[in-house]
């Protein structure tokens, strides 16, 4: 991959990334494709948003409808029919945070199928080779992830066991390479340590040195800690990553978090939340969230939000999606999840603007004092 820094304000960094696939200026959000499709929308509404790098889960992806059948298909781009890139997590997270009982050792992890309880086990090999076969652009890692709050003992394993993956994985790779197999494939390692500084210090600077990555992950946040916790650890973190390549940090977050953590330095986000909220009826606007559901938008002729220019903002009222929402229709979660993608993508968009125009300062402020109206 290509990687380039156009411009930096404050601690926030606008960057360019060129992958075999797509060109994808940063700060950006990856809106989350899980299995294979971002829900309620298809390749084409990705497009027309503007979309330039998804994500999909190896995890999922493994299990159903296998990557063998994916890669006969073309992989994940020849599957989907989405022709930009495609980052995609082992499976680490997944068989962390979706199996009832998923069991890590010192060389991988064993894990129950929360489909119908087959047990499995991934490997720092066998989930690169799964993401060969599902050809992405981003490939992430095996690494131990650990709930928190949590033992030193614990954590320190996690920091450990994840070097020693990484180590694993990156030399697999490369010899991986050398034969010709996913040659136009990048790949992350991802920084581990809790919110201690002492095990974050240690988790990035033992990544950090394996100089074959092409990006870096900050991994193990947003599992429960306070917020605060979030944001020390990411800027207490960046110090040790290298200026030179991409910083993505993962399952992160709202509105809010995203602006924190773009101040500190981070490149990639992903998460579930504007899909997710938008089919429970919370939708992202400018001064703030607001639920569909509320018996106050039954005759509101206005759309979501007059400031935005998506495709359902354009075109229906509040009044329509309130009654598509009671009625449980499916078009419902189409348009709004259209509308809640589009908001995360424009405020990337906007705040690259104002990282370029070195006005970061002032573009925060504005994002605040407008959702305190
Ligand atoms: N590791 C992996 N995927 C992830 C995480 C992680 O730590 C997180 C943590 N927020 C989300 N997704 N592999």
């Amino acid at each position: 991959m290509e990687f380039k820094i156009d411009a930096t304000s404050q601690g926030a960094r606008a960057c360019t990334i060129k992958t075999a696939h797509s060109t994808i200026l940063t700060p950006v959000f990856m809106p989350v494709g899980t299995q294979g499709t971002v829900k309620a929308l298809d390749a084409n509404d990705m497009l027309e948003l503007g979309a330039k790098i998804i994500l999909g889960n190896t995890y999922h992806l493994y299990l159903r409808p296998g990557s063998k059948l994916i890669k006969k298909f073309g992989g994940l781009h020849g599957f989907s029919k989405f022709p930009n890139s495609f980052l995609t997590d082992s499976g680490g997270f997944q068989a962390f945070s979706l199996s009832d009982n998923s069991k890590p050792d010192e060389n991988g992890i064993m894990f129950k199928s929360h489909i119908d309880g087959s047990k499995h086990y991934f490997t720092p090999q066998s989930v690169l080779d799964t993401q060969y076969d599902l050809g992405s652009d981003i490939m992430m890692i095996l690494d131990d992830l650990v709930a928190l709050p949590n033992t030193k003992e614990r954590i320190q394993k996690s920091i450990e066991r994840t070097t020693k993956w990484a180590k694993e994985a990156i030399e697999y790779h490369m010899s991986q390479k050398e034969k010709g197999i996913g040659v136009n494939q990048n790949i992350f390692a991802i920084i581990q340590g809790g919110t201690d500084k002492e095990f974050r210090k240690m988790s990035a600077e033992q990544l950090c040195a394996l100089s074959d990555y092409d990006g870096f992950a900050i991994g193990g946040l947003s599992v429960g800690e306070p917020n605060q916790d979030m944001y020390d650890t990411v800027e207490w973190t960046t110090q040790f990553m290298p200026k030179n390549k991409p910083r993505y940090l993962m399952g992160v977050g709202t509105p809010e978090d995203l602006i924190e953590n773009i101040e500190r330095g981070v490149d990639m986000f992903d998460c579930v939340m504007p899909t997710r909220n938008a089919r429970n009826g919370t939708l992202f606007t400018s001064f703030g969230r607001l639920n569909i559901k509320k018996a106050e938008f039954k005759e509101d002729e206005n759309p979501i939000d007059s400031e935005c220019e998506c495709y359902t903002c354009k075109n229906f009222s509040r009044a329509y999606l309130n009654h598509l929402y009671r009625a449980g229709e499916i078009t419902y979660f189409r348009l709004g999840s259209i509308h809640n993608i589009h908001y995360y993508l424009n405020l990337m968009k906007q705040a690259r603007t104002a990282i370029l125009n070195d006005n970061w300062v002032e573009f925060k402020k504005e994002f605040y004092a407008k959702r305190s109206k």
